[in-house]
């Protein structure tokens, strides 16, 4: 028996800061229809899919900062991408600032990835756990990664969703490279994680892991694949965007840790591969069954450590 589905990691190249919504949502209408027409019937899109990465500007205007974000979805933009999956039959995993109003009145902020099935319905919402950067203006830098300004981290943490004939999770760009990210899901059983990424190839705190983005891209997502018995797809929008060139290289990894299939381009690309979700089983039941083998006891730490250091 074998549950093949066959997805498309669908990365997108640079979104200049004037290009709209219905032109973004073209290109993504481009990347699905290219992805239906190979047999795909998951498509992946990268992490904050809509805009260019806004966060690298300190925008202090707040109606301005709002009209980054979605408050709907699918909002009047979007609909066109969700008719067009439900004509093709073709699932997808969506980036986006979202906006949530709180029953109280409270307006939060999110970097959120939502999945979607072949049937346009809403199966998961994911917000990033793990938000990267500087909360400040810091103007001197070449660029500015202000996630922490304009995104509050999700509180709902790393859930996992039968979909696709499968268990499916999300995590967003800097989650990748946490391995607590991936351990969770696979405690949950998951078999398919679904990534999008903004990865600058300039870290300026620390230079010298420049040289090593590609590396360090892959290696995170091929061990979190590999110790959890899991397919990843990780998706980028890649290429120079606002003069910030960012990292390409989008994947799909077999959970052996290898490397199915890859983007070649930094542009609008789709890499696509048939998986078999029943292949998870041959680490999942083996050297990776925690049920037998994980010792939880010793991993309290894990999730003491932000209580303990206040
Ligand atoms: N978007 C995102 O999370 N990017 C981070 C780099 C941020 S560096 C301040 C990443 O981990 O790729």
């Amino acid at each position: 028996m074998a549950r093949n589905i066959t997805v498309g990691a669908a990365q997108m190249g640079p979104i200049a800061r004037t290009e709209s919504r219905p032109e973004v949502v073209e290109r993504l209408i481009a990347l699905l229809d290219e992805g239906a027409d190979r047999g795909c019937e998951l498509v992946v899109f990268p992490e904050l899919t809509l805009t260019t990465f806004f966060p690298r500007w300190f925008i202090e205007d707040e109606a301005e900062i709002d009209r980054w974000f979605e408050t709907e979805m699918p909002g009047p933009d979007t609909k066109p991408l969700f008719e067009r999956a439900v004509e093709r039959s073709v699932g997808f995993c969506l980036g986006y600032a979202e906006i949530f109003i709180e029953d109280d009145g409270t307006k939060r902020r999110y970097n959120t990835q939502i999945l979607v099935e072949r049937d346009g319905s809403v199966v998961g919402k994911y917000r990033k756990v793990h938000v990267p950067g500087h909360a400040h203006n810091e103007p001197d830098r070449p660029f500015q990664h202000l996630e922490p300004y304009y995104f509050e981290p999700g509180p709902g943490g790393f859930d996992v969703w039968k979909a696709f004939e499968g268990t499916v999770g999300m995590a967003i760009c800097n989650d990748r490279r946490w391995s607590e990210t991936y351990r969770v899901m696979g405690l949950k059983g998951v078999e398919l994680i679904l990534i999008g990424y903004n990865t600058p190839l300039h870290y300026d705190p620390d230079p010298q892991q420049n040289a090593l983005a590609g590396f360090h891209n892959h290696l995170v997502m091929q061990s979190g694949a590999y110790q959890n018995g899991t397919y990843v797809v990780g998706v980028a929008k890649g290429g120079i965007e606002e003069g910030v060139d960012s990292l390409a290289q989008s994947v799909i990894i077999a959970p052996s840790g290898q490397i199915k299939a890859q983007c070649i381009t930094t542009g609008d690309e789709i890499a696509v591969a048939t998986i078999d979700l029943d292949y998870c089983s041959f680490y999942k039941d083996t050297l990776f069954d925690f049920d037998r083998y994980h010792q939880s006891q010793h991993f309290g730490i894990i999730s003491q450590q932000r209580e303990d250091d206040g």
